[in-house]
């Protein structure tokens, strides 16, 4: 890549399979232990908080077993590489990229290192467990929730997402089915700005056809194809 273009790059749950964290679609995900309704909107937080609690205290205590793989490693050395013109924009709520090295990452559906209080809006470390009810830290009341994005909630930062989607000359995508909007829409808004689209993942997703490139296989040993 010339020296001085700038890339986006999109990942989801796959980048994380190798690592041990459930995808959310492939069989065996996340999903199929629970409908997505019971644990992932506004709705079903309201109907049952403490199965949701539950839910993401779960997924939160089960990061602590797990490592980044060598695709995470290999996006920070791109970032490295990169400096200022790489933006990486996850889908994923664990900590996996910061974790593999990746300083600048953007968590369009939050993080589960995070909590926010229903109450008064502030965020906060996540450290005990939700479904304990600890105090918010700054309004004191009991309202803390995962800082993740349900359905039906708008997804993090995505102004600056779309102005560097409008900016890039390169668009990859890593490890996402395509199922989920806004981020299956991405690649439509790079390639209408010019940008080359390449999708690397371990089959056809739902978008593939989308994609001027698509590689096919495990990402902890496509990603680091090819960013070295
Ligand atoms: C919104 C956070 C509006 C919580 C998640 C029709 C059109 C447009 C939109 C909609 C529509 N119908 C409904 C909607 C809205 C909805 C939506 O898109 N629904 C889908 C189901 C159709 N979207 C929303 O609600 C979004 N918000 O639209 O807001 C709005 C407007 C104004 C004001 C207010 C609101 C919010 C969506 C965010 C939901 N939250 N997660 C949590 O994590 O618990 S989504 C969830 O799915 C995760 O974030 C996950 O990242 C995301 C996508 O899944 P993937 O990451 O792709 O994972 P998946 O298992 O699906 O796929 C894994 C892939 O990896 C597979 O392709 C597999 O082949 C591959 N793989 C597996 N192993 C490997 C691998 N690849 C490489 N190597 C491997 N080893």
């Amino acid at each position: 890549m010339a020296g001085n273009e700038h890339i986006v790059i999109l990942t989801g749950a796959g980048i994380s399979a190798e690592s041990g964290i459930d995808t959310f679609r492939s069989a065996g995900g996340l999903w199929e232990q629970h409908r997505v309704e019971d644990v992932a909107t506004p709705e079903g937080f309201a109907r049952d908080p403490d199965l949701v609690l539950g839910f993401y205290d779960r997924r939160r205590e089960a990061l602590a077993n797990v490592e980044p793989n060598p695709a995470h490693a290999a996006l920070a050395r791109l970032e490295r590489e990169f400096a200022g013109r790489l933006l990486l924009v996850t889908q994923n709520v664990d900590d996996l990229h910061e974790r593999g090295g990746s300083e600048r990452v953007l968590h369009m559906h939050g993080e589960l290192k995070s909590a926010l209080c229903s109450g008064c809006g502030v965020r906060s470390r996540w450290d005990a467990a939700l479904s304990d009810r600890p105090p918010c830290p700054s309004c004191k009341a009991p309202s803390l929730r995962p800082d993740v994005v349900w359905f039906g909630e708008m997804p993090y930062r995505m102004e600056a997402i779309y102005k560097a989607l409008a900016e890039c000359d390169l668009f990859v995508s890593i490890g996402t089915s395509g199922a989920v909007y806004p981020a299956a829409g991405f690649v439509q808004e790079a390639a209408a700005s010019g940008a080359r689209t390449l999708e690397l993942n371990l089959e056809p997703s739902e978008g593939s056809h989308l994609f001027a490139e698509q590689r096919h296989g495990p990402a902890s040993t496509l990603v680091p194809q090819w960013v070295d």
